[in-house]
């Protein structure tokens, strides 16, 4: 029986096939956020001289990156991005997720917006047939809190401020519980539309492209 810090790391190896296939002298992979994101990173190391170099998600990852010696670019210096790897938190049958636990789901959206495969990285623990069971990560900025929370209640969720937290951005972030996800990209539509939002973590309108969610039996491709 595998663990899940097995599944995770067989998941992120998996994603280095990816890395192997589009490695190219001007090739910049974008690298998310989180612990499977991290063994992502680990395994990057042995293909960093193959490419441009790294778009990181979040502070912690570029750290991560760098100290492996690893090329971090800022995303404005950035003309072409064949893949964006990274976790989620739930991912259903469509390929719509859930992120944003670590808080990065901003960058992660933009970094992944600029890539032309999203790459999923999970254990099969993170695939569920319906979204929400996970709170829904919502970036705010500081002064739109309550509107932003009263405004989430009205759409029938139960917003809770994540306690001693800003974002890379300078922002907080509210967890919504309870939320039914019946329609995924019409919520994310909705709610990134709620002024003050900077992002919701939902990613609908713009799924993954490809899941690798690691199995007791090996890694399953979702496409
Ligand atoms: C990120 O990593 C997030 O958006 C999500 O919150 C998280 C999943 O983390 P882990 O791989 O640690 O389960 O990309």
């Amino acid at each position: 029986m595998l663990s899940q810090q097995e599944l995770k790391q067989q998941a992120a190896d998996a994603a280095l096939a990816f890395v192997a296939e589009v490695a190219a002298p001007d090739a910049v992979i974008g690298v998310g956020t989180g612990s499977t994101a991290d063994l992502f990173i680990d395994g990057l190391a042995a293909y960093k001289d193959r490419i441009l170099g790294t778009v990181a998600s979040s502070e912690r990852s570029a750290a991560r990156l760098a100290g492996h010696g690893i090329r971090v670019l800022d995303l404005n210096d950035v003309a072409w991005m064949p893949i964006y790897v990274d976790g989620a938190d739930e991912i259903d049958d469509h390929l719509h997720m859930i992120k944003g636990g670590g808080g990065a789901l901003t960058r992660e959206k933009i970094v992944a917006s600029v890539a032309e495969r999203f790459i999923c990285i999970a254990d099969e623990s993170k695939l569920v047939a319906e979204l929400g069971a996970f709170p829904l990560p919502i970036e705010v900025i500081p002064m739109a809190r309550e509107a932003v929370a009263r405004a989430l209640r009205l759409l029938g969720g139960q917003p809770r401020l994540r306690e001693d937290f800003v974002t890379d951005n300078g922002n907080v972030i509210l967890d919504v519980h309870g939320m039914r996800i019946a329609e995924p990209q019409g919520l994310e539509k909705v709610v990134n539309d709620l002024p003050g939002v900077v992002t919701c973590g939902l990613f609908a309108l713009h799924g993954a492209d490809v899941a690798l969610l690691a199995t007791q039996a090996g890694v399953r491709r979702l496409d």
